[in-house]
């Protein structure tokens, strides 16, 4: 499985295409608008998420409610396009029109992709480089995760996530009791967090940041929980499934980091407090007592929940002004703007839940090769009956 996405965020839509998906999953629009409106939510957000309402169209791969094994191909139509037309056609515009809409934007942000991506591409306007560095895109990637996510449902595999930290507020308690009670106590949060006092602290540390006109980030944990053992592989470099998640979670806008486990805390313990003991039971098969690796040994899952930890910065876009340089004048100036999220950490949230989900969906296919759901399910429960009886 893989998947291509195309579309800027003024731009008419947002566009995903997934190719290498099994014949005969159940997909319908209500799968992928649901993921849609989770990343939509969450405390924080600015006032573009009140002209959007993202709604899904499946316009290929998809008949009758299943998919056909074709490419598959989304599309999320961006509302505030009506505002954009001109600024943001494919057309060329007459001397007239480029006078009345061209706004060139010549100011790079400090944090984005602006004055990078300019001297890159040789934009001398750099709205060519922002519309598609924009988070926007997330809405693609949420896409593609959501029919990842529909995939290892089917297969009896869930993926959850939550937030731990915004602001430098912490979750103190973060225990649940299943996957299922994670999924619903992070859903009834406005910041996706399981200890309540610590979310209402991290709603005052969003309040405040965003009257001082800053923005603040976090750190969110993605689950999965119903792996089979060995999916990745430690023969290979590139057959690493936890490097592969990594790669995938730092290629979120804006996250700057990524653990595994207890990641960074593994530096600080002796091997005897950080490896998981391994057990046996007749029903069950292997274990491990702890899950400080966070079902990775070996670049491979071993059975227990995969954990993974991402961290996003601040937004860059502040209304709280940073020093720049214009690009046309080299004179200094001071970053300001119209409108942005003060913190999208709950959003960030479920967008890594969906790119861990795809990462993992497309380890499952690879590993257990299927065109059809049902040869995907019965290879995977001979893999599950395998482990039992290993
Ligand atoms: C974003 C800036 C804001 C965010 C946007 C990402 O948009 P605008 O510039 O239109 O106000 O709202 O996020 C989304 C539109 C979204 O769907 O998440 C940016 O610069 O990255």
């Amino acid at each position: 499985m893989r998947y291509l996405t195309a579309g800027e965020s003024h731009g008419p839509q947002q566009t995903t295409i997934i190719e290498g998906v099994p014949a005969h999953l159940e997909l319908l629009q209500e799968d992928i608008n649901k993921e849609l409106l989770r990343r939509q939510g969450g405390y924080g957000r600015g006032r573009r998420m009140q002209i959007e309402k993202d709604q899904v169209e499946i316009l290929s791969g998809v008949r009758h409610g299943k998919t056909t094994g074709a490419p598959i191909t989304l599309v999320v139509k961006n509302d505030d396009y009506k505002h954009w037309t001109k600024i943001m056609g494919t057309e060329p515009l007459s001397e007239e029109e480029e006078k009345e809409v061209k706004r060139k934007i010549t100011r790079p942000r400090p944090g984005h992709a602006d004055l990078n991506g300019a001297i890159k591409y040789n934009h001398r306007d750099m709205r060519n480089v922002l519309e598609r560095s924009s988070a926007r895109e997330t809405t693609a990637r949420v896409c593609a995760g959501a029919v990842a996510k529909k995939l290892l449902k089917s297969l009896g595999i869930e993926v959850a996530g939550q937030v731990l930290e915004i602001g430098g507020v912490k979750a103190e308690n973060t225990e649940y009791n299943g996957i299922k009670d994670l999924q619903e106590r992070t859903e009834s949060s406005p910041v996706r967090c399981l200890d309540e006092e610590a979310g209402k602290k991290m709603m005052d540390a969003i309040d405040q940041a965003k009257k001082e006109g800053d923005s603040i980030g976090g750190v969110v944990q993605a689950v999965v929980e119903g792996l089979p053992v060995g999916l990745g592989s430690y023969v290979h470099y590139d057959r690493k499934l936890d490097g592969k998640i990594s790669g995938a979670v730092m290629s979120i806008n804006a996250f700057k980091g990524v653990e595994i486990g207890i990641g960074f805390e593994a530096a600080r313990k002796p091997g005897s407090k950080v490896h998981d003991e391994i057990t046996w039971d007749e029903k069950e098969g292997y274990k491990r007592k702890t899950n400080n690796l966070g079902g990775f040994e070996g670049g491979m899952t071993n059975g227990m929940p995969v954990l993974v930890q991402g961290v996003m910065k601040p937004i860059p876009t502040l209304y709280k002004p940073l020093n720049s340089i214009d690009i046309d004048s080299k004179e200094s100036f001071q970053a300001s703007i119209e409108r942005s999220d003060s913190c999208a950490v709950p959003a960030a949230s479920v967008v890594m839940e969906n790119v861990v989900a795809f990462e993992v969906a497309k380890a499952i296919v690879e590993a257990f090769g299927a065109d059809r759901m049902d040869a995907l399910k019965r290879n995977l429960e001979e893999q599950r009956q395998w482990e039992r009886e290993f």
